[in-house]
């Protein structure tokens, strides 16, 4: 990448300022500004883009795919900035053409082609295979409108389009000439000649082109960008006279339209697995193009491919690759299947049931006939090769078709090579419980590859405070190092040290005090504990649990206005699926929550609830720096891994949690001084599904201060809840409380007060913060990739094959 001087950056910008806009600076607007901005980045790294697909054709590279349904980017602007090596010149370039740069980067929209976790853990990797060198892309679906944009209106959650594209998108190329077709619908016919090969023939359906937009993946300061692919649909300009209906055409454009705004749910819709197919096919038809180009015989493709099927939403990649290599190169099914299952390789993100994606048969056949017979045909090898072999029983639980539905999580597995959880826990679990069968058919199959962060974006993008003082107390290896960050252990009785984090973490609270005020309009105290949970809205993530915690805390100050509790300062960010009744229901609870205690003055500002809208990967980059308490609170067990978790306790925060998901690991990273940790752990959860012995209105009845707690959803206490309040009150006593907020309560509350505890000793509460972010260093997505590349993908970093120096050519 051409390095600048600031002096070259500003005559650079002028020009280009000139050339687009025929402006100058001074009469510009800070979209026009953005606008150049980011022109003159992608004209500076294209040229790496470019020489990078070279080396990997070259070298002939094996390359992975990484098939998602979600990418969650959020803002680009400052984040190729950092990895291009411009942001300090452009940042101090701009300021002298009396520009901010972050005013620019208001401008960008958040890109939000992503639920939560599953998108955003993609969108991590994407940056982590990049600036690792790793050969590695991305493909997914150009969605027209990324996640909804989320209001309150009278505390209620209402749903607004998200238009991201309406100004364009400065990143991404349309590549007309890779363009491919896919057919969906109709029906398929098999002729069989002399030899017994198999043809099929198509009627009926359509055919709509796929066209691929390709995004720059830029690499950390190593001159590589590799690509992460979405496909857009469009008319094939020979099939125009078909479709000049608005209603025709409606059905076409709205393949790639929206996103679905379910996040582990099942869409349970023929438009989502058209959706799925589209991009599927889209995907593996260009790999095999691409292929082919390579002039390589079929049989090595697993040598130069890897497909990576992230949970089961892009399953079908496993009967459409083997679609195109019996119908399209005449490759026998048993060696067509060979391949298969050496180049795909499958991640599985949830254990709840409710997500693992099921399709009825008539479905599928009716958006992919062929598809459908390959699976069949899939299904009834694996049920002959194993009858003799395992017993009926597990055939039957471990068939892909099963009850007139086809199974993608069965799919995936028996059709690939590696099946992965995302943290230990929840790999653990796999084996034991949820995909126990098929642990018994393929134990080498099973891995477990934590969840990582892209550890750039979440300290040097999204605190630079901290990160200035890291730089002073360890030196700077850090930044391409995450494992330096042990390095800060050396400080923990350091006390100008402990003092300069503490400082940053004001500065930090204080600028999201300010947002919040001028959000919320509510003032909050920056000295406060700010006590942060941000995810989405999910019953088993037990938001509730943290409100009814808030609730006795008011009620005791009710009580006892001088109780000696630390100021808090609780912070939501949380978006609930559409049609999610009861997570709505939450929302609505907190917020009515918030409203009466922050307008109840004789409580003396110790308590405020801010919930904070429209929570996005932006928003997260401002709450996260601030946060001193991590709120990280499933019932054990339902969280396959989080990653929020891993980007808190990397800024400083404390973490309370259950022994769920990846908290599990980043209690072993901290030790048990450094973390609150309560709660059944999940053998204890087992344990009571297995009784059936819990009875929540047992101790409703019971404990006094649950009753109280639970009172205030049903007696007034809290106003406007009123339908609200009783569902929720319902789906504890009369529901039996499906995941054990009331079993919970009490360790919750008792890990409270010591985080309480622990905060007014303030001193050892910044050892332990310190001790925090020396050990998130583990949880670099640098490091999963690399763990993905050598044992799933079997690709190596580019630099192996430049020049012994490791120099690259560029
Ligand atoms: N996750 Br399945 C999602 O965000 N969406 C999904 O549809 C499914 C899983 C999350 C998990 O809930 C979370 O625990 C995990 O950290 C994340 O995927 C990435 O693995």
């Amino acid at each position: 990448m051409k390095k600048m001087n600031k002096k070259e950056f500003k005559q650079c910008f002028s020009r280009r300022l000139a050339e687009k806009f025929a402006m100058e600076v001074s009469d510009a607007s800070p979209s026009e500004l953005y606008q150049t901005l980011g022109s003159l980045m992608t004209s500076a790294y294209s040229q790496d883009w470019r020489q990078t697909w070279q080396d990997y054709r070259d070298a002939e590279q094996k390359q992975s795919y990484y098939f998602s349904i979600e990418f969650l980017p959020g803002k680009m602007l400052k984040s190729n900035l950092l990895n291009m090596g411009w942001l300090e010149t452009v940042e101090a370039g701009l300021l002298e053409l009396g520009i901010q740069l972050d005013d620019l980067a208001e401008i960008e929209p958040d890109m939000a082609l992503g639920n939560g976790g599953l998108g955003r853990l993609a969108s991590c990797f994407m940056d982590s295979i990049a600036s690792t060198g790793l050969p590695g892309n991305g493909n997914g679906i150009r969605y027209e409108y990324g996640l909804f944009k989320q209001r309150f209106v009278d505390n209620y959650q209402v749903e607004l389009p998200d238009e991201w594209l309406q100004k364009g998108n400065l990143w991404e190329v349309r590549k007309e000439s890779k363009a491919v077709n896919v057919r969906l619908g109709g029906n398929v016919y098999l002729s069989s000649d002399e030899m017994g090969n198999l043809t099929p023939h198509y009627q009926d359906g359509m055919v709509v082109r796929a066209v691929p937009y390709d995004t720059g993946m830029v690499g950390y300061q190593n001159n590589i960008v590799n690509t992460m692919r979405l496909w857009s649909v469009e008319i094939p300009a020979e099939e125009e006279g078909n479709y000049r209906s608005v209603e025709a055409r409606r059905t076409v454009e709205d393949l790639t339209s929206v996103l679905y705004p379910d996040d582990s749910n099942e869409a349970g819709r023929r438009l989502r697995l058209s959706q799925e197919y589209f991009f599927v096919s889209a995907g593996v038809q260009s790999i095999l193009r691409y292929y082919k180009e390579l002039k390589q015989p079929i049989d090595k493709i697993s040598q130069y491919v890897a497909i990576h099927i992230n949970d089961t939403h892009p399953a079908m990649c496993v009967a459409e690759f083997m679609r195109l290599l019996i119908d399209e190169e005449n490759v026998s099914w048993e060696r067509a299947w060979n391949l298969t299952q050496k180049v795909m390789s499958y991640t599985n993100h949830t254990i709840m049931a409710e997500a693992l994606e099921k399709w009825s048969i008539p479905m599928m056949k009716s958006v992919c006939p062929r598809i459908y017979q390959i699976i069949e045909e899939i299904d009834r090898r694996f049920v002959a090769e194993m009858t003799g072999v395992q017993s009926f029983d597990l055939i039957q639980r471990t068939r892909i078709i099963q009850n007139d539905q086809v199974h993608m999580a069965h799919l995936a597995i028996i059709g690939s090579h590696s099946t992965n959880g995302v943290a230990k826990l929840h790999s653990d679990l796999l084996k034991s419980v949820v995909l126990h069968d098929f642990y018994e058919l393929y134990p080498a199959r099973f891995n477990n590859k934590t969840n990582g962060i892209a550890m750039r974006r979440w300290t040097q993008l999204a605190n630079p405070s901290m990160s200035k003082v890291l730089d002073e107390t360890i030196g700077k290896t850090w930044r391409k190092t995450p494992g330096d960050l042990r390095l800060l252990l050396n400080y923990e009785n350091d006390d100008q040290v402990l003092n300069n984090l503490a400082a940053a973490k004001l500065t930090n609270k204080k600028r999201l005090a300010a947002y919040i005020q001028e959000n919320c309009g509510v003032e909050v105290n920056p000295h406060a504990i700010f006590d942060v949970q941000i995810k989405r809205l999910h019953a088993y993530k037990r938001q509730l649990l943290n409100l009814l915690h808030i609730i006795k805390l008011y009620l005791e100050l009710k009580e006892n206005p001088d109780l000696p509790i630390e100021p808090r300062v609780f912070i939501f960010g949380a978006k609930a699926a559409p049609s999610y009744h009861y997570a709505k229901s939450i929302i609505k609870v907190i917020n009515e929550t918030a409203s009466l205690i922050n307008n109840d003055d004789s409580i003396h500002n110790k308590l405020k609830i801010v919930f904070l809208e429209n929570y996005n990967v932006s928003l997260a980059e401002r709450i996260i720096p601030a946060a001193d308490v991590s709120e990280q609170i499933s019932l054990a067990s339902k969280e396959a891994s989080g990653t929020s978790n891993m980007k808190l306790m990397l800024n400083g925060a404390v973490t309370i949690a259950t022994l769920d998901g990846a908290n599990v690991e980043i209690r072993d990273a901290v030790g048990d001084d450094n973390i609150a940790i309560f709660g059944l752990t999940e053998e204890e959860v087992y344990q009571y599904y297995e009784n059936k012995t819990y009875h929540a209105a047992a101790i409703y009845e019971q404990d006094n201060v649950v009753r109280r707690v639970i009172d205030t959803l049903i007696d007034g206490t809290i106003p406007n809840i009123h339908s609200e309040g009783q569902e929720i009150f319902d789906s504890l006593i009369k529901y039996n409380d499906e995941y054990f907020v009331l079993r919970d309560f009490e360790a919750y509350c008792i890990a409270q007060m010591s985080i309480d505890k622990a905060y007014k000793y303030q001193r050892r509460w910044l050892q332990i913060s310190l001790r925090n972010i020396a050990n998130a260093g583990r949880f670099s997505s640098d490091h999963t990739v690399q763990r993905y590349a050598e044992d799933i993908w079997q690709i190596e970093p580019v630099f192996a094959h430049k020049d012994d120096r490791g120099v690259t050519k560029h």
